[in-house]
């Protein structure tokens, strides 16, 4: 296993739109447990491929309190459950340190394959369900600031550009 370097917004790279897996084989299953360790290390309850610079549709979560319910979603799709939304509080690995409210469906039913290539279907709320369509939003290039306002999603960019600058300096 090997811990993956994540990238920052905002790179242009988690612009990418991500492709479908047509083979789960031992190269994806290596990625998925690599992602896993680079998940857990960084203490986040997902992470997608894009923030890891492979521009396939492959994500990672754990929303377990002790890392022991690991998932595996492959070229995954939802669908939601009814036209409700609520706020949540978000935050992500390639913005760190920020956080805001972003609107999600309560419900949503999850389809993916599993590291095994096999299909599975999952209903979905709360944070996992927040988590499911904030990973999906990373294999099409969006990210949780898209939704913020010009404004604070400007400050947020020129707030993380100073920080890399400053990690560059150093
Ligand atoms: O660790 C994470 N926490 C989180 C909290 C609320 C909604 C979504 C997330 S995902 C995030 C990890 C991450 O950046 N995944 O892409
Ligand atoms: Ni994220």
């Amino acid at each position: 296993m090997a811990k993956l370097p994540i990238l920052e917004f905002p790179d242009a790279r988690l612009r990418t739109k991500a492709v479908l897996v047509e083979t789960v084989d031992d190269e994806v299953r290596q990625l998925v447990d690599d992602m896993l360790e680079t998940m857990y290390d960084a203490r986040g309850i997902g992470l997608a491929a894009t923030q890891v610079d492979v521009h396939r549709r492959v994500v990672v979560m754990d929303v377990s309190d002790d890392n022991s319910q690991p998932l595996v979603l492959i070229n995954p799709r939802y669908e939601p459950m009814g036209d409700e939304k609520e706020p949540l509080s978000e935050g992500c690995l390639s913005i760190p340190e920020y956080y805001a409210e972003v609107p999600r469906y309560l419900k949503v039913k999850l389809n993916a394959l599993d590291r095994n290539g096999e299909p599975y279907e999952l209903e979905a709320e709360g944070l996992l369900a927040h988590c499911i369509q904030h990973e999906y939003d990373h294999l099409e290039g969006v990210l949780f600031v898209d939704y913020l306002s010009p404004l604070k999603r400007d400050r947020i960019m020129k707030k993380m550009q100073k920080r890399h600058k400053l990690m560059q300096d150093a």
